[in-house]
């Protein structure tokens, strides 16, 4: 199974942050736009697991469990591939969690990217821009996000879409 664990987010965080994906989608020519079911923050991507390791991972949930938090996002950016992406501002629960969550994975043998940590929520990939459209950094209004905390996703195709199912023990 594809897992990974992420942050999921309320109907009307997700609802805002459809919005703040709708410049994008009418001022590009084509790219593959994040559905508005699927938003996420992902603390921990884990690639195939075989699905015997599900117990484990939901005690690794259990042990970095954590009070609800609030998220602010601020800004819009984007990486390489045309992946754009919206950023928090800086957030200590969530770099604490994130930290927890490696440090239990890396000690249960899961190897995880060297790179730090860049905390992003994924609003498209491949996405081509219309010539002259160059979106501002900064939101105008910046996100806020409440989140009740980390969960294990599923990501997998359901009639041929790709949805992100959150597992439970
Ligand atoms: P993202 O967080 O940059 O959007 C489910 O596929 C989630 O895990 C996606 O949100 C995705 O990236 C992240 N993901 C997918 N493949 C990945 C990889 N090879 N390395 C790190 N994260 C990955």
């Amino acid at each position: 199974m594809r897992l990974f664990y992420g942050l999921p987010f309320p109907h009307r965080v997700r609802r805002d942050l459809l919005l703040a994906q709708r410049p994008l989608l009418q001022n590009s020519i084509r790219g593959n736009f994040t559905s508005v079911t699927n938003f996420h923050l992902t603390l921990a991507f884990l690639g195939e697991v075989e699905e015997a390791r599900l117990p484990l991972l939901f005690s690794i949930l259990d042990a970095v469990k954590r009070p609800p938090f609030d998220l602010l996002f601020t800004h819009l950016d984007h990486f390489d591939g045309g992946i754009w992406y919206l950023s928090p501002a800086p957030c200590p629960p969530l770099f604490t969690l994130e930290k927890a969550l490696s440090a239990a994975l890396s000690r249960e043998g899961f190897s995880l990217p060297e790179r730090p940590y860049t905390p992003h929520l994924t609003l498209g990939r491949k996405i081509v821009l219309r010539n002259g459209f160059t979106p501002s950094p900064c939101l105008y209004h910046p996100i806020p996000a409440h989140t009740e905390g980390p969960r294990l996703f599923w990501s997998h195709r359901v009639d041929g879409v790709l949805t992100y199912t959150p597992l439970a023990p």
